[in-house]
């Protein structure tokens, strides 16, 4: 290891840029380029660019903590880890299982999120685990499932995009939060293709767009059904792909025919000469693609919202087809995986179901327990959280910062403190970490190996480059100390690849079939796409075929798994091919000395959607507003999102000296109009007031923003706290709060500092 540099990938974002990480000759690491990775080729943010920065001890926790009298004070591992144990016990006896609560997140490994799933089911026996992953794409997951039988985040990789036609980024501003790929669209429009955005803000990425829509925020779902409406008027449907390929046509199109241009004009704010023009765009080339993100998704009917922006792609034929389809441009680290393996309230891993017998007889029978000692489905995130210090007294938190990116954050940093018993495992001293009365200090990225997928379903290893802090272990680690201390001696190993090697088995034959994949062939490849069960079917079989080794690799062999989908599927057509059972005795005669290895499956659904018969489905979609209206006590909508330099609760990166200095504090976007009305000056200390509480930050003004609308960054704590306001309106399917908007009012305090 030493002196030399070891590839892996980003901490962050979903993009998980490749890079390399070197050892310095005066100690320490540096980031370096990696350009043999072709999603970001050596590229990186300035996130990316200063991770390593956060590895020093200087600003992370380098000792466990607990409390006393009070403060927290540093102690050893036996006694915080015995005292989580201890409480953790001593809840589940006076309150039952369900009183012991777990919260997770999409930045863990694979490893942690599927252990993290199997320690709450298995040692404690409770049903209420759920995960940040709740607040981020849950309603595209819950829409693309319902749609395509399958929540892939991207059908196809990112390479795609400069080959198609034309691409609506709806309510996704990669330029912030994912530079790198901006690439991607610019290549399309070097390409003659077009790019169309939808945001209530001219944001950077709205700027690169040949037609931006700017809708009122909240109104995705009507502007969606108004361009339906138009697709159909002006005869821009592909009926037999229609007729072929999906079911429940009729419904959809009675809803979008009850949504005229003119109305929708009126609850959107976007001219109808703009929705013709976007229509006129991403119809007339061969291939379209639509893309969202968080604007449209966190939203009280973001399910509704998405389907109704996948009804558009299969009624135009854009789903399914080579460089056309729907995808949701996922946002954490591993916020693809993480939502795969269990740690999710309703779920097993490889995406199966907690409530299918089947699924529960197959991963009990891998963990080695009853399928009836396996809990039932239990509450989502917000739910969760709401719940603390009522049904649940006792909570393991591992990966998340709830006091600054949760809904009414108010409410759940006072839920939070009602607790009996909060243990959190982070790498730093996070504000969620100091109402804790244990806190154990974790490793990091660079400092331990483990897979993530990234938001094309590219299931990535991240390696080990340097040796943690002396006194900082793993989040496996504490999962085996702790179960071991309650009475599971095995079944959770602190070795990654052990882990690893136990969910391919568990995900074997699931939604998301890893089985297939290696870390052998990780260290090999750029990546292995999902679903790639153990072996191709064999040459007869319905799988990928009898690829070579490594065909699936990244850049140059994305073309090779296109074939591969159904067979890794429950109900595809080529189901029961038996992942892990072998080959069938006409394939072993001919079989290679080697068994043939399933290349992955870059592109999904080009012969068959993952539905029963095979067909997508139009999802049945009705409009609703968003949920909280303004009126005359609070006349503005609130919408919340990201900058580039800082990322999530800012729990890491506010530890940045050069991404402080970037953005160093949170603010009020205001257009020059509603400053003009409400007297606010550029820098003036503004308050944005909703009904759950009273946020304080300086005012930026700017013409980019709608003039009915205000703009907060949610990455701090304290007074300019964005989430003190937001809404816990919840999605009836997806249980996604409404983050993206809510009611407010501005009162201007004077000059700022
Ligand atoms: N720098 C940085 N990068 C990040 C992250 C970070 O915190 N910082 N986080 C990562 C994660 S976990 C995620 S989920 C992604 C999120 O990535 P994005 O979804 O791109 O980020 P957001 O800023 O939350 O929202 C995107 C845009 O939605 C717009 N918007 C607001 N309301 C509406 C609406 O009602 N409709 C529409 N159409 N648009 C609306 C906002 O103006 C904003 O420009 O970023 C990832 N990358
Ligand atoms: N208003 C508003 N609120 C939002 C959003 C929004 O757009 N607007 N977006 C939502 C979205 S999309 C998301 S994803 C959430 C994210 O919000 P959070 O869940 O708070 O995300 P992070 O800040 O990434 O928190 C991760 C925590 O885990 C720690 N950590 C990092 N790696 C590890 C690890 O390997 N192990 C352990 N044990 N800890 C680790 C970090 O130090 C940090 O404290 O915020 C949501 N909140
Ligand atoms: S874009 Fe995302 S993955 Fe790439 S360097 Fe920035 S934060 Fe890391
Ligand atoms: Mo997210």
């Amino acid at each position: 290891m030493e002196n030399t540099s070891t590839p892996t990938h980003c901490p962050y974002c979903a993009l998980q840029c490749g890079m390399n990480i070197t050892p310095l000759p005066q100690g320490g690491v540096e980031v370096t380029e990696r350009p043999d990775f072709p999603v970001n080729r050596g590229a990186l943010c300035g996130k990316g660019r200063t991770a390593a920065q956060v590895l020093s001890p200087a600003v992370r926790l380098t000792a466990p903590l607990v409390r006393e009298g009070g403060r927290l004070v540093e102690a050893g591992w036996p006694e915080a880890l015995d005292r989580i144990a201890e409480r953790l016990s001593a809840t589940r006896e006076r309150y039952g299982a369900d009183a012991v609560g777990v919260f997770g997140g999409g930045g863990l490994t694979n490893e942690k999120a599927y252990t993290l799933g199997k320690f709450a089911r298995v040692v404690l026996g409770t049903s209420q685990i759920d995960y940040n992953g709740r607040f981020c794409m849950s309603s595209a997951a819950a829409a693309g499932t319902k749609a395509f039988g399958l929540d892939r985040g991207l059908p196809f990789p990112l390479e795609d995009v400069p080959k198609t036609g034309c691409v609506i980024l709806v309510g996704s501003n990669p330029a912030e939060t994912m530079p790198p790929s901006l690439r991607f669209f610019t290549e399309l429009r070097e390409n003659g293709g077009t790019l169309i955005v939808v945001d209530p803000r001219r944001t950077r990425t709205a700027e690169q767009a040949d037609l931006h829509l700017a809708p009122r925020p909240g109104t995705d779902l009507a502007l969606a059904l108004g361009l339906l409406h138009l697709v159909v008027a002006e005869g821009r449907t592909d009926e037999e792909y229609i007729r072929e390929r999906t079911t429940g046509w009729a419904e959809a199109r009675a809803a979008a025919m009850a949504h005229w241009p003119e109305h929708v004009e009126r609850i959107t704010g976007v001219p109808v000469p703009h929705l013709r023009e976007a229509v006129r765009m991403f119809c007339e080339p061969e291939a379209a693609m639509v893309l969202t993100a968080r604007g449209p998704e966190q939203q009280s009917q973001g399910t509704d919202t998405v389907g109704a922006w996948i009804n558009l792609c299969l009624a135009t034929g854009r789903a399914g087809r080579p460089l056309s389809g729907y995808g949701c441009l996922t946002g954490q680290g591993n916020g693809q995986g993480g939502r795969e393996h269990g740690q999710k309230a309703d779920q097993l891993p490889g995406y199966r179901k907690l409530d299918d017998p089947a699924a529960r007889a197959h991963v009990a029978g891998v963990w080695g327990v009853d399928p009836d000692s396996l809990p039932g489905p239990g509450r989502s995130a917000y739910e969760l959280l709401d719940a603390l210090g009522t049904d649940i007294r006792a909570l393991l938190l591992m990966g998340s910062n709830p006091v600054v990116s949760a809904p009414r954050a108010a409410h759940v940093e006072e839920r939070l403190r009602s607790l009996d018993f909060l243990a959190v495992a982070d790498v730093v001293l996070s504000e969620t970490a100091e109402l804790a009365d244990v806190v154990l200090p974790v490793t990091q990225w660079a400092e331990e190996t483990g897979t993530t997928t990234s938001l094309e379903g590219r299931v990535l290893l991240r390696r080990r480059a340097v040796a943690p802090p002396p006194g900082v272990h793993s989040d496996l680690h504490v999962l085996h100390e702790l179960a071991d201390r309650l009475g599971v001696e095995k079944g959770f190993p602190t070795d990654p690849e052990e882990v690893f090697e136990e969910l391919r088995r568990a995900s074997a034959g699931g939604p998301a079939d890893y089985s297939g994949i290696t870390y052998r062939r990780l260290t090999e490849e750029n990546g292995v796409f999902w679903p790639c069960p153990q072996e191709a079917a064999g040459t007869g079989g319905g799988a990928g075929g009898a690829a070579p080794a490594g065909a699936g690799a990244g850049g140059s062999a994305v073309g090779d798994g296109e074939d591969a989908t159904p067979a890794a599927l429950p109900d595809g057509p080529a189901a029961d091919t038996g992942a892990l059972d072998g080959r069938s005795p006409v394939d072993a005669g001919r079989a290679p000395v080697v068994p043939p290895v399933h290349p992955g499956t870059p592109r999904l659904f080009l012969d068959a959607f993952a539905t029963a018969d095979g067909r997508a489905r139009f999802v049945p979609v009705v409009y609703r507003g968003t949920a909280e209206e303004p009126d005359g006590e609070y006349p503005l909508l609130l919408t919340t999102g990201r900058v580039v330099a800082q990322y999530q609760s800012g729990a890491q990166t506010r530890r940045v000296a050069e991404l402080n200095a970037a953005a160093p504090g949170p603010f009020v976007e205001l257009h020059p109009r509603l400053a003009a009305r409400l007297g606010a000056a550029e820098g003036d200390r503004v308050a944005v007031v909703s009904r759950r509480g009273r946020a304080v930050a300086p005012a930026r003004i700017t013409s980019a923003i709608r003039p009915d609308t205000v703009f907060m960054p949610f990455h701090w704590p304290g007074e300019g706290r964005a989430n003190t306001l937001t809404n816990p309106a919840l999605d009836p399917t997806s249980r996604m709060p409404e983050f993206k908007s809510c009611a407010v009012r501005v009162e201007v305090l004077g000059p700022g500092r």
